[in-house]
């Protein structure tokens, strides 16, 4: 095993870009030990002032619209025709302690994951959404830290996670795939509205027709939908990840939109930076709540009596948050 890095170690390694003490900075933002815990806090608190400087982009999609092989793509033309640094990463809400699904497999990004100027990270894996959002942001934090000027934030577009990718990034990509009609009823409302951009996917060979058949009827969708920023209205277009088709044409989205939102986006980070604070007080506090010798005395049997329908759930967590302090308002 690699020795222990100090505080000033860490923050050496991560601004020179040292992808193995990036990568073990990472694990540590990602521990549930209190003093790992402290320790990342420590050195986000002393990167803070080298981050900002990457376009945060949000992809997400069903499973199977290809994701992993357009981050692929669009990271390896990124690194190679832009001369960018990228970092994937990834917001899994299912994955536990074994680690990501989405990324598990590396071999599906194999390109990028050998790339000099790309790192990849799979989903840190947390009991809870606000956990895996919390670690992800902070991993964001670390690769601007440590120079990356684009970082991507893969998420399945099944649940919630979408919407904490959204909150957590400047730009939110949503792929759909060829043959829109019905397909539009399947995804979520909610998540066409905070697209900054649908990419119809796939849009090659064969799906070609209706691949501009779908873009015509999310263009049209959207259209209809009011912006989320009155300087930005956001367009379908088509694009193929295995092809390579329409990527510089996505991209070139991704800047125009960096452009026409101007200061906007600082403002949006500021209230990201908020949101990442309650995040963490809520964390804690939950944390504190599990951990408080009171709570744990009575809470497997108020759990099992709730369980078996012999106490209400108002009156349990009521019995609950006095053992831990707090005068509840529930009535
Ligand atoms: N024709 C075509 N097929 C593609 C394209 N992109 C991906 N595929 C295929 O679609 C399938 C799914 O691709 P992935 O990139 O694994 O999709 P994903 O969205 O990452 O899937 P999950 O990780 O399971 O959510 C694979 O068989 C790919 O070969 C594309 O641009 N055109
Ligand atoms: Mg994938």
């Amino acid at each position: 095993m690699s020795r222990r890095l100090s505080l000033d170690d860490y923050e050496a390694g991560v601004r020179a870009g040292d992808r193995a003490v990036l990568g073990r900075a990472i694990t540590l933002v990602e521990s549930r030990r209190h003093d790992d815990q402290r320790l990342a806090q420590a050195l986000l608190g002393r990167l803070l002032p080298h981050t900002g400087g990457a376009r945060r982009v949000g992809i997400t999609g069903v499973p199977g619209v290809g994701k992993s092989t357009f981050i692929e793509r669009l990271g390896v033309w990124l690194a190679d025709e832009k001369q960018k640094r990228i970092a994937v990463l990834a917001v899994d809400p299912t994955s536990r302690v074994s680690g990501g699904s989405i990324l598990g497999d590396k071999s599906r990004m194999n390109q990028l994951a050998q790339h000099p100027h790309a790192f990849i990270r799979p989903s840190p894996s947390a009991t809870s959404l606000g956990g895996v959002a919390r670690r992800t942001r902070e991993t964001m934090l670390l690769c601007e830290a440590a120079g990356f000027d684009v970082v991507l934030v893969e998420t399945v577009g099944v649940g919630q996670s979408e919407t904490m990718v959204a909150e957590m990034v400047d730009f939110f990509l949503l792929l759909m795939l060829p043959g829109a009609g019905d397909e539009l009823q399947g995804i979520k409302r909610g998540i066409i509205e905070m697209a900054d951009v649908i990419a119809v996917n796939k849009a090659d060979g064969d799906n070609l027709a209706r691949a501009r058949e779908a873009k015509r009827s999310y263009g049209a969708a959207l259209r209809y939908l009011k912006p989320r920023s009155p300087s930005w209205h956001p367009q379908a277009m088509l694009v193929s990840g295995l092809t390579g088709d329409g990527l510089p044409e996505l991209w070139a989205q991704v800047e125009a939109h960096r452009e026409a939102l101007g200061h906007e986006v600082e403002a949006r980070r500021r209230t990201q930076l908020e949101g990442w604070m309650w995040s963490l007080v809520e964390e804690e506090l939950l944390r504190a709540f599990r951990e408080h010798d009171e709570v744990g005395a009575v809470i497997d049997a108020t759990t099992e009596a709730v369980r078996e329908g012999q106490l209400a759930p108002t009156a349990a967590a009521q019995t609950l948050l006095e053992a831990f302090g707090v005068k509840p308002t529930l009535d």
